[in-house]
């Protein structure tokens, strides 16, 4: 790697303009840094082209030039893969001018977007054309479908609709030399070799830039309902989500599960929230249905799970939103878990999966090693748990100082990540490895994975100059 000459900066401006060059220190900052402020960098220059053919003569710039390249979309990746390193030497390929909707094609349920349109307003044109884009999470206003794509994003409607992998027919890449692969193919049936967009969808920026791609629609829902449901354990919730899966079928579109000190967290921090229940219970789920039928009688389907759920002694109370305002409330309570537990000192973030049968398990035994061993620590237990996905993130003690639980933070995943491994799990089941997780992948994940991975690396990117320090 080089450090930028003045020349290379002239060429780069000669490219994107001086409207896509960021240098002031001020102005480059919100790139410099991730939302919870856990990872910080330095970097040369933000550079933000708008168009393919300038993500490509970047690219090649940087190539000829040996700079490296760190892409960016809306900066909300929670393991640090879009943060450059301290040297001041990397350059931030910033996605977010790239905002075009190139093309929407009902008869074929595809729409065609740039990779900087932020989930949202994929959402939004979704609807525009009469269809749904199903991917949904608590950053959708801010994320980007590049980042999307780049971190195989799940959220809370995977359970129904899958993840990014499963959510996308083709791709638009740069590639580290600057060459543009066009696999813009809006085909559900494709077997002419290798999937090479599975390659690019999860890779974390370490294998080319995502500029386009063609992304499924589904049909609009016209129907849904929602419950807030207490439960006595965590085991309860696999026995719900059996009962209303059986029940519902498809129309199961999310099933989320809290733990007490989740909604303890949301309660204190988040404005408005109020428990829907006099008592405290030791867990929750979220439920939401949806039907394509205006007048669907998911109410009639819910009632009948959730009287099975009592029946059984699953369930502990109750209550079924009655309005859309109670719908967002209970929402709220949900996704605002993250930012809540923000206001309770530095947490520590594990985002993990086991097969869902074993999620009791995983949670009783964690939850007993950790106490043993780090009593006091506030463990943050939620997520979408009808993927077998939680986030089992931990909080500091009442009363202690950030740093020694910071010190502990090497010994706290160990115990988590050795459980998640005991019960053939992953280290990462949404977020990525970024800079967060990339020691632990290496000790964690099979050493034959790791080398085929490190050996497609250097086929695409053999001088390391795409988010080098990231994944691998
Ligand atoms: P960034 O943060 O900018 O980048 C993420 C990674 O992708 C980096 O490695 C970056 O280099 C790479 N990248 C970005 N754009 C490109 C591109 N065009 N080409 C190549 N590489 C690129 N994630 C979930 O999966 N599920 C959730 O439920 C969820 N909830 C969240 C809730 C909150 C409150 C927050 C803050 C985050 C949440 N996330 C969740 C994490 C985050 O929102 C997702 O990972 C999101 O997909 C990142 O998109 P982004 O545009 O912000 O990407
Ligand atoms: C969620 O499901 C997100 O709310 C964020 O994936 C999880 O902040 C977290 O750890
Ligand atoms: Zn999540």
């Amino acid at each position: 790697m080089t450090a930028l000459t003045a020349e290379l900066i002239d060429r780069l401006e000669q490219v994107v303009g001086a409207a896509g060059l960021v240098r002031d220190p001020q102005d480059m900052a919100r790139y410099l840094s991730d939302w919870r402020n856990a990872y910080r960098g330095r970097a040369a220059l933000v550079v933000r082209p708008a168009s393919t053919d300038e993500v490509a003569a970047v690219v090649r710039l940087c190539h000829q030039a040996g700079v490296a390249l760190v892409p960016q979309g809306g900066n909300t990746g929670l393991c640090g893969g879009s943060i450059p390193d301290a040297s001041g030497e990397q350059i931030v390929l910033s996605l977010t001018r790239m905002t075009r909707v190139r093309q929407v094609d009902p008869q074929n349920d595809t729409i065609t977007v740039e990779a900087g349109v932020v989930l949202q307003q994929l959402q939004e044109a979704a609807v525009a054309a009469g269809r749904m884009f199903p991917l949904s999470l608590g950053a959708e206003g801010s994320c980007t479908v590049g980042g999307n794509l780049a971190t195989n994003a799940g959220g809370t409607a995977v359970l129904r609709y899958g993840n990014m992998r499963e959510l996308t027919l083709g791709l638009e890449v740069v590639l580290p030399d600057g060459q543009v692969w066009n696999g813009l193919r809006g085909l559900r049936k494709d077997n002419t070799g290798y999937d090479l967009k599975q390659l690019f969808i999860g890779s974390e920026g370490t294998l080319g830039v995502i500029t386009a791609a063609v992304l499924k629609l589904f049909p609009a829902v016209r129907s849904t309902t929602t419950a807030w449901v207490a439960l006595p354990s965590s085991e309860a919730s696999i026995e719900l989500i059996g009962i209303m899966r059986g029940l519902c079928g498809d129309r199961l579109t999310g099933f989320e599960l809290m733990s007490r000190q989740s909604v303890e967290f949301v309660l204190r921090h988040v404005a408005g929230c109020s428990d829907p229940f006099g008592e405290r219970h030791p867990w929750y789920v979220l439920i939401e249905l949806g039907d394509t039928q205006p007048d669907a009688s998911l109410n009639v389907l819910l009632e009948s799970g959730l009287g099975e759920a009592f029946e059984r002694g699953i369930a502990l109370d109750a209550v079924i939103a009655s309005s859309g305002a109670q719908v967002k409330a209970l929402w709220t309570m949900r996704e605002g878990i993250s930012e809540a537990q923000n206001h309770e000192g530095p947490s520590l973030k594990h985002d993990i999966s086991v097969p869902v049968s074993c999620i009791p398990r995983f949670i009783d035994e964690t939850d007993r090693q950790l106490l043993d061993r780090f009593p006091g620590v506030r463990i943050v237990c939620y997520g979408h748990v009808g993927d077998g996905n939680l986030h089992y993130n931990i909080s500091k003690p009442v009363g202690s100082e950030d740093a020694p639980f910071k010190a502990q933070h090497e010994a706290i995943m160990q115990v988590i990540y050795d459980a998640t491994a005991r019960f053939n799990g992953s280290i990462s089941a949404e977020h990525g490895l970024g800079q967060a997780k990339r020691a632990a992948a290496a000790r964690y994940k099979d050493p034959l994975e790791l080398a085929l991975m490190r050996s497609i690396k250097q086929t695409l990117d053999p001088a390391g100059l795409f988010n080098p320090g990231k994944v691998l």
